[in-house]
């Protein structure tokens, strides 16, 4: 695919807002991957629909002619709602990198809970804008641990490859990968991997390959290649604003309000009565608007949705909502950490922001490692890890009425044990390559990051806090369609099973409840 067919499609105009006192049939709260799949198959199957997205639209650019900020110079198009950035990564050398920035919606939220940071994206496209495009399907001996209330043969058999199908998930060209010094960072990865034994494989992206190679040589402008992926990507990622985002437009039926927030859902004559809050870019709510909703999708994230629906039973809103919102919440094992390499061992000074290796020890020590990149443009001789590890630590969101807001029961401890399976990784390669742990990359003289997830996943589970489908107990016509599903883990990572399973949900209901 050439350069003009990526150019970002404008996704949502001011015009076509949701109007205040508007009865529709359908609204979906969010606009991530459970979301853009609820919205596309519900249109298609001829039904109105309106989308709520918290953050803005992100078709239109800045001041330098990007509408993404590139990882390296942070600024306010980069975080939601913070003064000061707060990288992942934040030392360098065990000097802290983060920097002010003025207030603004930014596109990644490091929401902050007790005992971890979750990071999220906020936009229309949610998630799909800022994450590394890694489109992972679990192997089928583990989809068990996943979802185990799911028929493994539909999934395998139908919604893993439509999902795959409609992300646009490819593998890297082989002879290019060998020899790209874009990817010199994954082979040092993959050669430290294999002389300690440990299996590896290549992971698809959906970042378009065609575009990366045309960035390398030299005849498109570049965004992987120039270290663009935590802020967005300016070209090359086919996030939803270029895959599902488009064919939702084309259906006509769909209308996409950006910055608007849902704030409540209540029981209503025809349906729900949303109260939604629309936003200015400095998070000032300028208006206030209800609407009557026949059937709501919660799509505000794991974490959106569950902090909604635990508000709105707590309240009394949905008074009959079961036990089991906000329980069952997880991190996906997420647990990052550098290793030192030798200096004969370099990574490479140009590494492309989207990761496609994998070492896979799930069976044998439960962590599933990507080769992640270090896109600092020079060479940091570091070799970068993001694990995804089995745990067994699961938290549950509660309303706090003290202050107001949903709480997270997670510890930080409890990361220990995500820690105890990404060594044993990485303390077999150290060992054999008698190389040692960056010290420097998440504070002075700390070695892992431990303190934050991309992955959240749960809080209101498949089959307890609604039916096998995603229909919420207790009011019928809401339901949960997004990554607040899924028990705590996808053991790689999620945004395919996600997808899958959103595709899986709505087709049942568009068969039964329509
Ligand atoms: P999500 O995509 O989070 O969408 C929820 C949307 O709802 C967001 O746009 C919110 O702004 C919006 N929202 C929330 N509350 C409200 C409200 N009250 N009113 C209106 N709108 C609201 O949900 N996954 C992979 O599979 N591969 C990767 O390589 C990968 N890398 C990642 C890197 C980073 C830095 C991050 C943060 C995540 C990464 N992920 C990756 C995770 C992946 O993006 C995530 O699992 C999915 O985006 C979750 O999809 P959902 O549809 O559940």
């Amino acid at each position: 695919m050439g350069a003009a067919a990526l150019a970002v499609v404008p996704a949502a105009r001011a015009s076509a807002a949701i109007a205040d006192a508007a009865v529709v049939p359908a609204l979906v709260i969010g606009t991530g991957y459970g979301g853009c799949v609820t919205a596309l198959r519900l249109a298609e199957a001829g039904v109105d629909v309106h989308m709520v997205e918290m953050g803005m639209a992100w078709d239109t650019p800045g001041s330098d002619g990007k509408i993404f900020a590139n990882t390296t110079t942070p600024d306010q198009r980069s975080f939601w709602l913070r003064t000061k950035t707060k990288q992942p990564l934040s030392n360098f050398l065990g000097f802290p990198i983060d920097k002010s920035i003025p207030r603004y919606t930014g596109v990644l939220d490091a929401e902050e809970f007790a005992g971890i940071t979750v990071y999220q994206g906020r936009g229309v496209g949610g998630g799909s804008l800022v994450n590394g495009g890694m489109a992972v399907t679990p192997k089928r001996e583990t989809f068990g641990e996943i979802l185990p209330s799911v028929d493994p043969a539909e999934m395998y058999g139908t919604y893993y490859p439509r999902a795959n199908a409609e992300l646009g998930a490819a593998l890297v060209r082989p002879e290019w990968f060998e020899s790209t010094a874009a990817y010199q960072y994954a082979r040092v990865g993959r050669k430290h991997a294999q002389r300690s034994n440990f299996p590896y494989v290549f992971v698809p992206t959906v970042y378009d390959w065609d575009y990366m190679e045309q960035e390398e040589a030299g005849t498109v402008p570049e965004s992987a290649l120039a270290g663009e992926i935590l802020y967005g990507n300016n070209h090359g990622k086919k996030s939803l604003q270029k895959t599902y985002l488009p064919k939702i437009r084309a259906t006509g039926r769909v209308t996409i309000s950006a910055l608007h927030r849902v704030v409540s859902v209540v029981p209503a004559s025809g349906g729900y009565l949303v109260t939604i809050e629309q936003l200015d870019t400095t998070g000032g709510v300028v208006a206030t608007k209800q609407v009557t909703a026949a059937k709501v999708f919660f799509a505000a994230g794991s974490v959106g949705t569950s902090k909604l629906l635990v508000k709105l039973k707590a309240t009394g809103a949905l008074p009959n909502l079961n036990g089991e919102v906000g329980a069952g919440w997880g991190d996906n094992g997420n647990v990052m950490c550098g290793r030192a390499n030798h200096l004969w061992d370099p990574t490479g000074s140009l590494q492309s922001a989207i990761p496609t290796l994998g070492i896979d020890n799930w069976a044998a020590g439960g962590a599933f490692a990507e080769v992640a990149p270090l896109p600092t443009g020079f060479e940091t001789f570091a070799s970068f890890y993001l694990s995804i590890t089995r745990t067994p630590n699961r938290a549950r969101f509660t309303w706090n009425p003290a202050t107001n807001k949903v709480d997270l029961s997670w510890q930080t401890e409890w990361k220990q044990v995500s820690i105890a399976a990404a060594k044993t990784i990485f303390d077999k390669i150290n060992s054999k390559e008698g190389t040692i742990y960056r010290t420097d990359l998440f504070g002075v003289y700390k070695i892992w990051g431990d303190h934050l997830t991309y992955h959240p996943l749960g809080g209101a589970i498949l089959g307890r806090a609604t039916d096998n489908h995603g229909r919420l107990h207790g009011h019928p016509g809401l339901y949960v369609v997004d990554g607040a599903l899924i028990p705590g883990t996808t053991v790689v990572n999620p945004f395919v099973t996600i997808t899958a399973l959103a595709e899986r949900n709505i087709a049942r209901i568009i068969a039964t409840d329509f």
